[in-house]
């Protein structure tokens, strides 16, 4: 795809079809997109990060990655519309111009990229990473299961063979080191967005466990204005709760470890539908979701930007 004009962003793409439109939408938006590469895979991928800024030095910053179990194809399809229209609407949409003229939005949109391959090529189910596991014919560890936030507590298997595998230790797997230390080599996020499928539903901490995080009456609010938001457009129904609340109890996730580092921000989304595709989402549903998605994130955004 040479123009970010002619690409579908209302079908699903293989890795190298939206690696390939990164470097397109840098090329259109030089002066306020940029990728960087944080590391490589398991399987040696890049790993690219897409960094919206207007100048500064490490501004505040908004972290949302997508994608990281990479069955959750509507997950990463809404990373490459959302990222499109951050960029679109720069100098247009006067609460996003604003936003990035004070902050840094960092998108990590195929945060699982052999994973992201292996649905493509083998196994559409495929939910995990793709490291060996020693003394086991399993392959691959929950990657978000393998953060250091209650690591291997409840609501994670130590069985290599399970889809919710912890791994052998804390930040086993290489793509999570990479995130880890860019967030904590950055040093300045303020939000810690993690984007999921499906369940409808906008999260914050905990998982490990089911007590109140000291800043809880503050996320549920933002989260219930959030899910408000979401609903305008099409009537798309979302719950807000704990992790551990609404969903399940989950130990080792990437928000329970981003809100201990002390970003106070820290929600997963779970997007469309509550069931009847679940992972096969068709197609036609990836910009009406994107759509109304952004109007979620961009209230979580200028919220932050103002407190
Ligand atoms: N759900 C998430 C999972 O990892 C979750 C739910 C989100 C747990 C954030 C912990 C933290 O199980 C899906 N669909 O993967
Ligand atoms: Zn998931």
């Amino acid at each position: 795809e040479r123009s970010t004009r002619s690409f579908n962003f209302g079908a699903y793409h293989p890795l190298e079809t939206i690696y390939s439109w990164m470097d397109t939408l840098v090329a259109q938006y030089p002066h306020l997109v940029t990728k960087e590469e944080i590391g490589r895979s398991y399987e040696n991928r890049p790993m690219y990060v897409l960094k919206f800024s207007t100048g500064g030095n490490k501004r505040p910053a908004i972290w949302i990655d997508l994608g990281i179990h990479s069955r959750e194809w509507v997950s990463q399809a809404t990373g490459v519309w959302t990222a499109n229209k951050i960029a679109s609407d720069y100098n247009t949409d006067a609460s996003l111009t604003s936003l990035l003229n004070t902050m840094d939005i960092y998108m990590l949109i195929l945060t699982n990229p052999d994973g992201y391959a292996y649905t493509h090529s083998n196994d559409r189910m495929w939910r995990k990473t793709r490291s060996k596991n020693p003394g086991s014919v399993c392959r691959g560890v929950d990657p978000n299961r393998n953060w250091d936030a209650g690591f291997a507590g409840p609501g994670a298997s130590k069985n290599p063979c399970s889809d919710s595998y912890h791994g052998p230790s804390a930040h086993s797997e290489i793509e999570i080191q990479n995130v880890v230390n860019l967030i904590k080599s950055h040093g300045n996020f303020k939000s810690f967005i993690s984007v999921h499928a499906y369940s409808q539903l906008l999260m914050y901490p905990y998982g490990y466990n089911c007590r109140d995080v000291p800043h809880q009456q503050e996320l549920d609010t933002i989260g219930r204005t959030a899910v408000e938001k979401l609903a305008v457009l099409y009537g798309t129904r979302y719950k807000v709760g704990s992790i551990c609340k609404i969903i399940y109890q989950a130990s080792g996730g990437s928000i329970d470890w981003s809100y201990n580092l002390g970003i106070k921000y820290s929600f997963a989304f779970e997007l469309r539908d509550t069931g009847r595709f679940g992972f096969l989402l068709p197609a036609n549903q990836i910009i009406p979701t994107a759509t109304e998605t952004w109007q979620a994130l961009k209230y979580i955004m200028v919220y932050v930007r103002d407190h």
